[in-house]
């Protein structure tokens, strides 16, 4: 414990570098709460349902959850049982998700993960997953839906004085998880920059129905709330020192396929500003995760397109880019999602970038109201897409895993428009990602606009379910792959019982296992 009024401590059993608290922790009584991550641990009990901070590998806790797994591992070696419930913002890291999961530790896992420990899991029926919209996940816990929210595990970048916090690189859930939970541990990590504080916009205004009223943003950029997380002192059983990066996420640069994408949307998008449907700043952009996402980004910094707003979930790296070079005005997130190289820039400008963006509660980030009013046009990637406009984000083969549907739906659904996209076939080839019928339906027919491949973009707004089929085709469809789903359709239009969405039920297997190119079943 430290001594009062002490500004140093000794880090967490292990270490033995001695790091200034003082600045960080300002709050006199949570002074008297600094421990070891393996003291913290040792407060979560079995079966605890855990909430804790993190958002597309950043602001998640670095230190407890490793000492939790470590404490797990001898628990289970002398024959006890101890898994907790792991509630979080969004996908976490290996010193979360990976070092928990492989002590066995997760009975259940919600709303969103990318972990290949947890995937497997999951897929082996080892782990519960509950797979939700991000926008739903706080007011499920309001509602009481998910069951009670027993320990909170935070990583702010500082405490006031008063108690209140500094949130870090991401927000996610945590307002709720500190209001809800019983007890609450701090990360207090010194590697974030202490000038992330004025960054955040945390929104007090949301009531239970009956008594909700319209949140009063009208601009992306707008600041509706406070700059810090409410924390009640008196709730918080542990503060744990760490001095660790989020975890870095790699970008690979772009290649031909991604370019190619990037160009069908621009393309379109400047179609759509010549025919009177857009205006010439576009609207408020949001773009999903991964390589696909970030090249289209790339693309529209080199694009024709300046002072741009976006309204999103995550910045990538192609976002920072973009806010440098003037393409992008101002950007609304919950999390920074960065490599090391836009980290070091991050925190070399960040007096730049806080003028220019907002973080933000998830529940206000993806708030269906808010994507609905502002107009929003949504980028995300897809698994496959099906020849009516259905898609899949989430599942390999129908039954398994792969990441979760995260803030897709709540884009596609309320975006002004809604595009998908992804490479036409998957795995070097071997498989089409324009298929029949998609194996799992995340966005059906009616949320999906637009369908984007390297071939081309298949605009589907106003069309019935067999005009949509001839232009997916034709536009999206690798070659390879377009005189079977044309022949799919010619059959399903000779022989289903209907012919609306005409359907041939027993084909579907084998365009989604590899069987149509290679002659065997690809395992997920
Ligand atoms: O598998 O890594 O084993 O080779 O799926 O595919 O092409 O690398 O694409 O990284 O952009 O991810 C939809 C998963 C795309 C992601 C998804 C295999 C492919 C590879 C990944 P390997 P790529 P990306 C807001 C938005 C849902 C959440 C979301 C995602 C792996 O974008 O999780 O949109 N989206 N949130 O080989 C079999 C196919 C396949 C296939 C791809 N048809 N069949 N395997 N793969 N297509 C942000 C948040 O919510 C946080």
């Amino acid at each position: 414990m430290l001594e009062p009024g002490a500004n140093r401590v000794r880090c967490h059993s292990k270490g033995l570098s001695v790091m200034p608290l003082s600045d960080r922790v300002r709050h006199t009584g949570l002074r008297q709460k600094i421990m070891s991550a393996e003291d913290a641990a040792a407060l979560i009990p079995a079966g605890a349902n855990v909430g804790t901070s993190g958002f597309t590998g950043a602001g998640y806790p670095k230190a407890v959850p490793k000492a939790l797994a470590r404490r797990i591992e001898m628990l289970h070696g002398s024959g006890e049982d101890f898994q907790i419930g792991l509630w979080t913002g969004a996908s976490t890291a290996p010193e979360l998700d990976g070092a928990l999961a492989k002590v066995h530790g997760i009975e259940m896992r919600l709303p969103y993960q990318s972990d290949p420990s947890v995937r497997k899991q999951i897929n082996n029926g080892q782990m519960q997953y509950t797979d939700m919209h991000l926008s739903h996940v706080a007011q499920f816990v309001w509602f009481g839906f998910l069951g009670h929210l027993d320990v909170a595990v935070i990583e702010v970048a500082g405490i006031l004085p008063d108690g209140r916090l500094i949130p870090s690189s991401s927000v996610g859930n945590n307002k709720t998880w500190l209001d809800q939970a019983d007890a609450i541990i701090l990360e207090v990590n010194t590697r974030q920059n202490p000038a992330l504080e004025g960054m955040h916009d945390i929104y007090y205004g949301t009531e239970l129905p009956p008594h909700r009223i319209p949140i009063p943003l009208l601009n992306p950029g707008d600041r509706i709330g406070e700059a810090y997380l409410r924390c009640d002192p008196a709730k918080v059983i542990a503060v744990v020192q760490t001095d660790a990066p989020d975890r870095s996420n790699h970008f690979a640069p772009p290649d031909e396929t991604s370019r190619r994408i990037a160009g069908h949307i621009i393309e379109f998008l400047q179609q759509e500003v010549k025919a009177g449907r857009l205006p010439a700043d576009l609207l408020p952009l949001q773009s999903g995760v991964g390589n696909i996402a970030n090249a289209v980004l790339e693309g529209l910094n080199d694009g024709p397109f300046r002072n741009l707003t976006a309204f999103t979930e995550v910045l990538q790296d192609g976002m920072l880019d973009m806010l440098r070079s003037g393409t992008l005005a101002m950007a609304s997130a919950t999390a920074l999602s960065l490599s090391d190289e836009a980290t070091a820039d991050f925190n070399a400008n960040i007096a730049f970038y806080r003028e220019r963006i907002v973080l933000r509660s998830q529940e206000m980030s993806n708030h269906p109201e808010l994507i609905r009013r502002l107009g929003l046009i949504a980028m995300n990637a897809m698994i496959e897409a099906d020849i009516y406009g259905n898609v899949n984000s989430t599942h390999v083969m129908g039954s398994s895993m792969m990441n979760g549907i995260g803030g897709s739906g709540d884009f596609a659904r309320n975006a002004y428009l809604s595009i998908f996209m992804t490479p036409s076939t998957a795995k070097d080839g071997a498989i089409s990602c324009i298929v029949p019928m998609v194996s799992h339906v995340d966005h059906t027919e009616h949320d999906v606009q637009v369908i984007v491949t390297e071939q081309g973009l298949a605009d589907l707004r106003g069309l019935s379910p067999t005009q949509r089929a001839r232009l997916i085709v034709e536009r999206c469809a690798h070659p390879d792959y377009r005189p079977a789903l044309l022949e799919y359709m010619d059959r399903a239009q000779r022989e289903s019982s209907g012919q609306h969405t005409p359907h041939l039920l027993d084909d579907a297997l084998g365009w989604h296992s590899g069987y149509l190119k290679t002659g065997s079943m690809m395992a997920p």
